[in-house]
Protein backbone atom coordinates (compact mmCIF):
# COMPACT_ATOMS: atom_id res chain seq x y z
CA UNK A 1 0.00 0.00 0.00
CA UNK A 2 1.77 3.32 -1.18
CA UNK A 3 1.67 6.22 1.32
CA UNK A 4 0.27 9.35 0.36
CA UNK A 5 2.81 12.17 0.11
CA UNK A 6 3.68 13.89 2.94
CA UNK A 7 2.22 10.92 5.19
CA UNK A 8 4.10 8.55 7.09
CA UNK A 9 3.14 5.47 7.15
CA UNK A 10 1.83 3.14 10.02
CA UNK A 11 4.26 0.10 11.04
CA UNK A 12 1.91 -2.68 12.57
CA UNK A 13 4.16 -5.07 14.64
CA UNK A 14 2.24 -8.43 14.02
CA UNK A 15 2.78 -11.79 13.06
CA UNK A 16 1.22 -13.64 9.95
CA UNK A 17 -0.57 -16.55 11.95
CA UNK A 18 -2.15 -14.03 14.81
CA UNK A 19 -5.86 -13.60 14.64
CA UNK A 20 -5.58 -10.19 17.08
CA UNK A 21 -3.08 -8.84 14.48
CA UNK A 22 -5.34 -9.64 11.52
CA UNK A 23 -8.19 -7.73 13.61
CA UNK A 24 -5.55 -4.44 13.02
CA UNK A 25 -4.47 -5.11 9.42
CA UNK A 26 -7.80 -5.47 8.00
CA UNK A 27 -9.21 -2.57 9.98
CA UNK A 28 -6.08 -0.25 8.06
CA UNK A 29 -6.68 -2.08 4.66
CA UNK A 30 -10.50 -1.02 5.04
CA UNK A 31 -9.61 2.35 6.21
CA UNK A 32 -6.94 2.48 3.66
CA UNK A 33 -4.22 3.71 5.99
CA UNK A 34 -0.60 3.10 4.43
CA UNK A 35 1.24 1.25 6.07
CA UNK A 36 3.71 -1.69 6.71
CA UNK A 37 4.27 -5.01 8.52
CA UNK A 38 6.86 -5.82 10.89
CA UNK A 39 6.90 -9.28 11.77
CA UNK A 40 7.64 -9.95 15.66
CA UNK A 41 7.74 -14.66 15.43
CA UNK A 42 5.95 -15.46 18.65
CA UNK A 43 5.87 -18.96 17.98
CA UNK A 44 9.78 -19.96 17.08
CA UNK A 45 11.89 -17.16 17.79
CA UNK A 46 9.55 -15.75 20.47
CA UNK A 47 10.24 -12.31 19.94
CA UNK A 48 8.04 -10.91 21.79
CA UNK A 49 9.98 -11.77 24.70
CA UNK A 50 12.59 -9.30 24.63
CA UNK A 51 13.20 -6.42 25.96
CA UNK A 52 13.45 -4.37 22.86
CA UNK A 53 10.25 -5.70 21.91
CA UNK A 54 8.68 -5.03 25.63
CA UNK A 55 9.30 -1.69 25.17
CA UNK A 56 7.19 -1.16 22.42
CA UNK A 57 4.62 -3.84 24.11
CA UNK A 58 4.58 -4.13 27.64
CA UNK A 59 2.41 -7.18 27.56
CA UNK A 60 4.65 -8.90 25.19
CA UNK A 61 2.15 -9.77 23.14
CA UNK A 62 1.34 -8.64 19.16
CA UNK A 63 -0.35 -6.49 17.56
CA UNK A 64 1.67 -2.76 18.27
CA UNK A 65 0.46 0.13 15.79
CA UNK A 66 3.31 3.30 15.34
CA UNK A 67 1.21 5.63 13.94
CA UNK A 68 0.60 9.45 14.42
CA UNK A 69 3.45 9.58 16.39
CA UNK A 70 2.68 7.42 19.19
CA UNK A 71 2.65 3.71 19.93
CA UNK A 72 -0.86 1.40 20.37
CA UNK A 73 -0.94 -1.67 21.87
CA UNK A 74 -4.03 -3.91 22.54
CA UNK A 75 -6.22 -4.28 19.26
CA UNK A 76 -9.46 -3.22 20.46
CA UNK A 77 -7.85 -0.02 21.61
CA UNK A 78 -5.91 -0.03 18.35
CA UNK A 79 -9.32 -0.54 16.00
CA UNK A 80 -11.65 2.05 18.34
CA UNK A 81 -8.78 4.69 18.31
CA UNK A 82 -8.23 4.00 13.86
CA UNK A 83 -12.14 4.38 14.26
CA UNK A 84 -12.66 7.73 16.13
CA UNK A 85 -9.50 9.57 14.20
CA UNK A 86 -10.74 8.00 10.79
CA UNK A 87 -14.28 7.99 10.97
CA UNK A 88 -14.94 6.96 6.95
CA UNK A 89 -15.83 4.12 5.89
CA UNK A 90 -17.01 3.03 9.54
CA UNK A 91 -16.90 -0.19 11.42
CA UNK A 92 -19.53 0.83 13.77
CA UNK A 93 -23.49 0.19 13.10
CA UNK A 94 -25.43 3.16 13.42
CA UNK A 95 -27.80 2.74 16.63
CA UNK A 96 -26.58 2.41 20.17
CA UNK A 97 -28.40 -0.95 20.66
CA UNK A 98 -26.91 -2.18 17.37
CA UNK A 99 -23.39 -0.85 18.63
CA UNK A 100 -23.90 -2.85 21.66
CA UNK A 101 -25.00 -5.83 19.73
CA UNK A 102 -21.41 -5.27 17.66
CA UNK A 103 -19.74 -5.53 21.30
CA UNK A 104 -21.57 -8.59 22.54
CA UNK A 105 -19.72 -10.47 19.16
CA UNK A 106 -16.56 -8.89 19.66
CA UNK A 107 -15.89 -9.58 23.08
CA UNK A 108 -16.86 -13.16 22.79
CA UNK A 109 -14.02 -13.69 20.30
CA UNK A 110 -11.75 -10.92 22.27
CA UNK A 111 -11.99 -12.17 25.66
CA UNK A 112 -14.19 -15.66 25.78
CA UNK A 113 -12.53 -17.20 23.15
CA UNK A 114 -8.63 -16.02 22.05
CA UNK A 115 -6.86 -15.30 25.37
CA UNK A 116 -7.75 -19.06 26.29
CA UNK A 117 -6.11 -20.99 23.35
CA UNK A 118 -3.49 -18.04 23.02
CA UNK A 119 -0.43 -20.02 21.64
CA UNK A 120 1.74 -18.55 24.68
CA UNK A 121 -0.69 -20.57 26.92
CA UNK A 122 1.44 -23.89 25.35
CA UNK A 123 4.17 -23.81 27.65
CA UNK A 124 2.12 -23.83 30.79
CA UNK A 125 0.92 -27.00 30.37
CA UNK A 126 3.14 -30.08 31.12
CA UNK A 127 1.61 -32.70 28.37
CA UNK A 128 0.76 -30.77 24.82
CA UNK A 129 -2.03 -33.12 24.98
CA UNK A 130 -3.88 -30.94 27.63
CA UNK A 131 -3.39 -27.78 26.23
CA UNK A 132 -5.00 -29.19 22.81
CA UNK A 133 -7.87 -30.40 25.10
CA UNK A 134 -8.01 -26.85 26.94
CA UNK A 135 -8.10 -24.85 23.73
CA UNK A 136 -10.23 -26.92 21.85
CA UNK A 137 -13.36 -26.68 24.92
CA UNK A 138 -13.12 -22.89 25.08
CA UNK A 139 -12.99 -22.55 21.42
CA UNK A 140 -16.00 -25.02 20.81
CA UNK A 141 -17.87 -23.22 23.84
CA UNK A 142 -17.27 -19.46 22.07
CA UNK A 143 -18.58 -20.72 18.78
CA UNK A 144 -21.94 -22.16 19.82
CA UNK A 145 -22.17 -18.62 21.46
CA UNK A 146 -21.14 -17.09 18.81
CA UNK A 147 -24.02 -19.42 16.80
CA UNK A 148 -26.37 -18.10 19.31
CA UNK A 149 -25.61 -14.63 19.52
CA UNK A 150 -25.50 -14.38 15.35
CA UNK A 151 -28.60 -15.81 14.50
CA UNK A 152 -29.95 -13.28 16.08
CA UNK A 153 -28.15 -10.11 15.05
CA UNK A 154 -26.40 -11.35 11.28
CA UNK A 155 -28.08 -10.32 7.55
CA UNK A 156 -24.80 -10.19 4.94
CA UNK A 157 -22.65 -9.40 8.41
CA UNK A 158 -22.39 -10.15 11.75
CA UNK A 159 -24.79 -7.27 12.62
CA UNK A 160 -27.10 -6.69 9.83
CA UNK A 161 -26.44 -5.61 6.51
CA UNK A 162 -23.24 -3.72 7.52
CA UNK A 163 -19.17 -4.46 8.13
CA UNK A 164 -18.29 -3.81 11.40
CA UNK A 165 -15.48 -4.68 13.92
CA UNK A 166 -17.31 -7.81 14.89
CA UNK A 167 -16.59 -9.24 11.12
CA UNK A 168 -13.23 -8.21 11.46
CA UNK A 169 -12.87 -10.32 14.83
CA UNK A 170 -15.00 -13.11 13.37
CA UNK A 171 -13.24 -14.01 10.44
CA UNK A 172 -9.31 -13.97 12.02
CA UNK A 173 -10.06 -16.43 15.60
CA UNK A 174 -12.62 -18.52 12.80
CA UNK A 175 -9.69 -19.33 10.53
CA UNK A 176 -7.66 -19.90 13.76
CA UNK A 177 -10.33 -22.60 14.74
CA UNK A 178 -10.27 -23.94 11.66
CA UNK A 179 -6.51 -24.28 10.99
CA UNK A 180 -4.75 -24.20 14.38
CA UNK A 181 -6.93 -26.27 16.34
CA UNK A 182 -8.71 -28.55 13.23
CA UNK A 183 -12.25 -27.49 14.36
CA UNK A 184 -14.80 -28.30 12.03
CA UNK A 185 -17.60 -25.24 11.23
CA UNK A 186 -20.23 -27.25 9.49
CA UNK A 187 -22.54 -27.75 12.89
CA UNK A 188 -22.49 -23.89 13.66
CA UNK A 189 -24.71 -22.99 10.49
CA UNK A 190 -24.56 -19.01 10.55
CA UNK A 191 -21.17 -18.91 11.83
CA UNK A 192 -19.96 -20.86 8.82
CA UNK A 193 -22.24 -19.12 6.21
CA UNK A 194 -20.35 -15.93 7.57
CA UNK A 195 -17.16 -17.07 7.29
CA UNK A 196 -17.27 -18.08 3.88
CA UNK A 197 -18.83 -14.83 2.77
CA UNK A 198 -16.74 -12.65 4.59
CA UNK A 199 -13.59 -14.62 3.38
CA UNK A 200 -14.07 -13.13 0.28
CA UNK A 201 -14.38 -9.14 1.67
CA UNK A 202 -11.72 -7.08 0.35
CA UNK A 203 -10.33 -5.98 3.25
CA UNK A 204 -10.12 -9.46 5.23
CA UNK A 205 -8.88 -11.29 1.54
CA UNK A 206 -6.13 -8.76 0.81
CA UNK A 207 -4.88 -9.16 4.94
CA UNK A 208 -5.44 -13.01 4.94
CA UNK A 209 -2.59 -14.87 7.00
CA UNK A 210 -1.10 -17.03 3.92
CA UNK A 211 -0.70 -13.49 2.09
CA UNK A 212 1.38 -12.22 4.76
CA UNK A 213 3.04 -15.66 4.89
CA UNK A 214 3.98 -15.59 1.42
CA UNK A 215 5.27 -12.46 1.36
CA UNK A 216 7.40 -12.98 4.24
CA UNK A 217 8.84 -15.61 2.27
CA UNK A 218 9.59 -14.01 -0.69
CA UNK A 219 10.92 -10.80 0.69
N1 LIG B 1 -5.67 -8.56 24.22
C1 LIG B 1 -4.54 -8.57 23.35
C2 LIG B 1 -4.13 -10.01 23.10
C3 LIG B 1 -2.82 -10.11 22.35
C4 LIG B 1 -2.40 -11.57 22.14
O1 LIG B 1 -2.74 -12.46 22.91
N2 LIG B 1 -1.63 -11.78 21.08
C5 LIG B 1 -1.15 -13.12 20.79
C6 LIG B 1 -1.27 -13.41 19.31
S1 LIG B 1 -2.94 -13.29 18.75
C7 LIG B 1 0.31 -13.20 21.18
O2 LIG B 1 1.07 -12.28 20.96
N3 LIG B 1 0.73 -14.34 21.76
C8 LIG B 1 2.09 -14.60 22.16
C9 LIG B 1 2.27 -14.77 23.63
O3 LIG B 1 1.30 -14.74 24.40
O4 LIG B 1 3.42 -14.98 24.02
C10 LIG B 1 -4.90 -7.85 22.04
O5 LIG B 1 -6.06 -7.93 21.63
O6 LIG B 1 -4.03 -7.19 21.44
Amino acid sequence: MAALAGETRAILYGFWLSSCSWRVRATLAYKQIPFEEKSIDIVKQRTQMTDEYRKLNPSQKVPALIIDDTTLVESMAILQYLEETRRTPSLLPNTPLLRARMREICETIVSGIQPLQNIGLKPHFSIEEQYSVFTKYWTRRGLQTLEDLLQKTSGSYCVGDQLSMADLCLVPQLYNAVTRHQLKLEEYTTVSKLYETLLKEKCLSDTHPEKIRLKKVTE
